[in-house]
């Protein structure tokens, strides 16, 4: 069989022979997506994260559907702070900061409304989602630990915002060596042109950081690779 490819930017991604990929869906909660959470309080329009839901649950299904790994990741704190550097929750002018009450209860709070997944996205029981008190996903968590154990070498990464925490976590994995493709039809900013600017960083110098394609050239990939 010809190896499989994904076509993708800068070149074609190739996908693992074994079962060595995950997709990768990065804070898809409600804090980021509806009013009343941590995104609307730092000034943002959130309305225009929801364009990507559809496309990134297209990819859940089908990477459910083929039997791979899906992970998720919410950013959040304990209710006590203690994981939050003073340094991040001061920072900004925030109408509400990093534990404050609101609408759907303390900002950024692990176990609180606002922290879930969009109910869109949610995760089936048996799917790991990771907590992350930073920007990235490998920053005190046990992702890489998680990823190791279940022999995974490709990321393929989804979710919000695409310059903060979705660049900050591929740069983190592409340093420790995985095949990292970012979705462009799958990730959003609250600044259109700071993700222009993530996907034409991530490709430029041959793949610097990694790949990207959309949703249908990985869709078209995995089809070809997994059916
Ligand atoms: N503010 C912003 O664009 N993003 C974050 O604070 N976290 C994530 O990107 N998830």
């Amino acid at each position: 069989m010809a190896m499989a490819l994904i076509s993708a930017q800068p070149y074609d991604y190739p996908l693992p022979s074994d079962t060595g990929i995950a997709l990768l869906i990065i804070d898809m909660q409600r804090d980021f997506l509806e009013p009343g959470g941590f995104g609307d309080a730092l000034g943002n329009d959130v309305g225009r994260l929801q364009a990507i839901v559809p496309t990134v649950q297209k990819l859940q299904t089908a990477f459910r559907h083929y039997g791979r790994l899906v992970l998720q990741t919410v950013e959040g704190h304990r209710p006590d702070l203690s994981d939050c550097p003073p340094a991040k929750q001061k920072r900004g002018n925030a109408a509400l900061k990093i534990g404050d009450p609101g609408p759907m209860g303390r900002i950024l709070v692990l176990g609180e409304p606002g922290n879930s997944i969009i109910p869109e996205l949610a995760p089936l029981p048996e799917e790991t989602v990771i907590e992350k008190p930073g920007k990235g996903a490998f920053y005190n968590t046990n992702l890489e630990f998680l990823l190791k154990t279940h022999n995974i070498s490709h990321l393929i990464i989804t979710g919000v915002t695409t310059e903060v925490c979705v660049q900050t976590t591929m740069r983190e994995a592409n340093d420790r060596g995985y095949e990292c493709l970012l979705v462009e039809d799958a990730t959003e900013s609250y600044f259109p042109e700071f993700k222009q600017a993530t996907l034409a960083m991530v490709q430029a110098q041959g793949g610097i950081v990694g790949w990207t394609a959309t949703a249908d050239q990985v869709l078209a990939g995995l089809a070809q690779r997994y059916s």
